[in-house]
């Protein structure tokens, strides 16, 4: 039987391929290995099934794009999860999260976690934050496993694609799963064993099959570095700014300096919020001080 599946999990030469509800072991072929190719998790497959449960992988189809941490393939999108107390919101970390998604070119999903333990006040405090990025057109949620009363919408968002979660330790990323889908048993409170880059880890990459979607609890842009990155684009990857930079008078504006500049004359009149404007500057230090140490 020649079929079509996608790989969900890979543990030590073994490709767990989905396909119509049923996963199959495989292996890849030696074809493979010789083109130097390696299948990830998240690649769409050709594979070769003699029995209901084994098989073999004969050819990966195109991918979409690729992420390097975690190893996936054909990601589309990401839950970015922050929760609103323990740990408290940070809007520059948010920020950063959604310029490593924007430079990936891949939707982000903006989810507050905990929101059981914020007032009243708080509460209103929030939903102003909150309405500075849907004015960037990022889809929010405000999500509570205490509540639970709006994962029914946000699993509409997880159908037919594949999402990874990303957010700091402890957020509640695992609890968010776990409520999207009662069947599921994640750990939660897990201390991570992630000790930096080059690390091992014992986490393995692997798509859970949640809401008609393909979701990896692997924490998505683990590592939040900028400094493969160039300062040039950095506004690229803030929607706002993108979508000004073209009327700056200066071919290659920063928007730091330069007179007649778009992006400062937005944020003069109000149209780009200071937060927003002042993470940009600090990340764009952050990526010329990296260059200036190597
Ligand atoms: N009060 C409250 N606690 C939560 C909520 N979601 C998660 N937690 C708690 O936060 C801790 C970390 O959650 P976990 O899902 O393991 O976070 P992860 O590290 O991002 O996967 C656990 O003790 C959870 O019970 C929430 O909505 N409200
Ligand atoms: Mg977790
Ligand atoms: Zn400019």
């Amino acid at each position: 039987m020649l079929a079509e599946g996608k790989i969900i999990k890979s543990i030590s030469g073994f490709y767990y391929v989905l396909s119509e509800d049923v996963v199959y072991q495989c292996r890849a072929r030696g074809v493979f290995r010789k083109r130097k190719i390696t299948p990830l998790v998240g690649d769409l497959v050709k594979f070769e099934a003699d029995n209901g449960t084994d098989g073999y992988i004969i050819e990966l189809l195109p991918r979409k794009n690729e992420l390097v941490r975690p190893p996936i393939a054909n990601v589309e999108q990401a839950l970015v999860v922050f929760s609103v107390k323990e740990p408290d919101l940070s809007l520059q970390l948010l920020d950063k999260f959604l310029v490593h998604i924007e430079a990936n070119e891949i939707e982000a999903i903006i989810c507050f976690t905990k929101m059981d333990l914020l007032t009243a006040t708080e509460r209103e405090r929030l939903f102003d934050v909150a309405s500075l990025y849907r004015s960037l057109s990022y889809p929010i949620f405000f999500l509570s496993i205490v509540e639970q009363e709006n994962y029914a919408p946000l699993k509409a968002y997880l159908k037919d694609k594949i999402t990874v979660v990303a957010g700091q330790s402890g957020v509640g990323k695992s609890s968010l799963l776990n409520g999207l889908d009662t069947s599921l048993q994640i750990a939660t409170n897990e201390i991570s064993t992630h000790l930096g880059r080059g690390k091992h880890t014992t986490r393995h990459v692997e798509l859970l099959p949640i809401a008609g979607g393909l979701v990896a609890d692997t924490p998505g842009f683990s590592s939040l570095d900028l400094s493969h990155f160039n300062e040039e684009d950095l506004s690229l990857y803030f929607p706002e700014m993108k979508q000004r930079r073209e009327k700056c008078k200066f071919r290659g504006c920063t928007h730091l300096a330069e007179p007649h500049c778009a992006v400062k004359d937005a944020l003069k009149s109000g149209e780009i919020a200071e937060s927003r404007y002042n993470h940009y500057v600090q990340f764009f230090n952050e990526v010329k001080e990296t260059k200036r140490r190597y």
